[in-house]
């Protein structure tokens, strides 16, 4: 989504600080860039240090010609605003943190309801991405990615789609950097690593992170009150989600960005068995649109190896889609303003179609249907396809509290290792959950975490 015309910078003073690079104080204007105040978290993992190479002395900013162009065309911007790049991309999940990798999605052949019709109509508004032909040299990183023909086509066809002046993605491509640990984080896991929901739930729903939730909960009620009232969206949910994402802003990765994005945009892994340049090269494109929104230096924005940011990990296409600024103080900030991530939660997942006051799941207190019949109700996943009464029919037995559910189910099967496998009754809720990370285990997370945090809240 864009930022109204009240986030764009007065002419001049602010605008030279979009095009600086990180170490040059001859275009860094003064003034708030979010991304750039956020406390860099001390406990990341090692695996996810952003790597600070030398960079070659750069001409971009002491060139009055293009500083000068990005005026021009912010100007321009102002009214009306540019097109609308691509927001929300159709299949990968929006929040792919380095803490809750996502789940591959699996194959729903069922009747698209309602529901999933919202989500495709989302997706069906956002532009393809700029095919290129990938010419990666044999080596990655060996021919700096401004210098690649293919790269410079891809920005030749953004700085035409978008208005960006061409000159400020060379310079911002010739920075970035191939990064072989976002190449080798995007890969999944090995063939045949059994999911165990057990240690992914172990991994959430433990007592650190419950206090912290606790914490911020306690700090942001009002937020999380209003984020309910306005969007429907209970505060355990969006507490639940902000905790699985980053600890509550404590892991919120230490990527660059340009780096990771522009890897995986240009050098996807081979081995990789899906080849989802595509959809980096749109979040690069959105990412360079979103620095231009929020006045922020592409070197300096740091995130996960998969290209999301901030509190709730928005990749850069959710945020300009779905952020919004829910403190009103005049800009968005995902970076370091709790409520800001709150509203865009909420937010989000009301754009998704969250229906307030349907529970997220019921549980299934046992299955006695025969091999069949089971395959059968696990055929649409997490795709909501059947009532109460067909479950029950089919031999699921259901809590109490689901005798009273109007809207359709998806038996959900959760792994747990070679252990007997976990279920739940997914609602439509439990889907929209999965628009936010494309999978069953995350969407039970951050219910539970959730539900935990506003247990021991009401405990205490
Ligand atoms: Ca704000």
């Amino acid at each position: 989504m864009n930022l109204p015309d009240a986030d764009w910078p007065q002419p001049a003073a602010a605008l030279t600080c979009t095009l600086a690079p990180a170490r040059s104080a001859a275009c860094s204007a003064a003034g708030d860039r979010p991304g750039t105040g956020r406390s860099a978290p001390a406990s990341a993992p090692a695996s996810t240090q952003a790597r600070t190479p030398a960079r070659r002395p750069r001409a971009a900013c002491h060139l009055p010609t293009w500083c000068a162009a990005l005026l021009l065309a912010a100007c321009a911007s102002r009214a009306p605003q540019p097109a609308p790049g691509p927001a929300q991309p159709p299949a990968p999940a929006p929040a792919a943190s380095a803490a809750a990798p996502a789940e591959p999605a699996s194959a729903a052949a069922v009747q698209v309801r309602p529901i999933t019709a919202r989500a495709a109509e989302l997706a069906a508004q956002t532009l393809p991405p700029i095919e290129v032909a990938l010419t990666p040299p044999a080596q990655p990183g060996s021919v700096p990615y401004d210098q690649r023909a293919d790269v410079q086509a891809w920005a030749d066809a953004v700085a035409a789609r978008t208005g960006l002046p061409i000159e400020w993605l060379r310079a911002a491509l010739s920075e970035a950097r191939y990064t072989p640990g976002a190449a080798k984080a995007i890969l999944p896991a090995p063939a045949g690593t059994p999911k165990n929901w057990a240690a992914y739930r172990a991994r959430f729903i433990e007592p650190r992170r419950i206090r912290s939730g606790l914490a911020f909960w306690q700090a942001n009620e009002a937020a999380l009150q209003r984020a309910e009232q306005q969007y429907g969206v209970p505060a355990e949910i969006i507490v639940g989600i902000i905790g699985v994402e980053t600890l509550y802003g404590e892991h919120t990765g230490r990527f660059r960005l340009v780096d990771a994005l522009t890897t995986l945009a240009f050098d996807y892994p081979r081995e990789a068995p899906r080849d989802r340049s595509a959809f980096f090269r749109a979040e690069l494109e959105q990412f360079f649109l979103l620095v231009r929104d929020i006045h922020a230096n592409p070197v300096e924005i740091q995130g996960s190896y998969a290209g999301a940011l901030g509190l709730p990990q928005f990749m850069p296409s959710s945020w300009r889609r779905h952020a919004v600024d829910f403190d009103a103080d005049g800009r968005v900030d995902l970076f370091t303003n709790a409520a800001d991530a709150i509203g865009s939660v909420a937010h989000y997942l009301a754009e998704y179609g969250w229906q307030r006051g349907l529970p997220v799941r019921h549980a299934v207190r046992g299955i006695d249907a025969s091999p069949a019949e089971l395959t059968r109700l696990l055929g649409p996943d997490i795709v909501p396809s059947f009532t109460v009464q067909e479950l029950q029919r089919s031999g699921v037995a259901l809590d109490a509290q689901a005798a009273s559910a109007s809207g359709l189910l998806a038996l959900v099967k959760l792994e747990n290792g070679t252990g007997a496998p976990s279920y739940v009754a997914g609602t439509d809720n439990f889907f929209v959950l999965t628009r936010y990370n494309q999978s069953a285990m995350y969407a039970l997370a951050v219910t539970e975490l959730g539900e935990e945090v506003a247990r021991q809240r009401n405990v205490n």
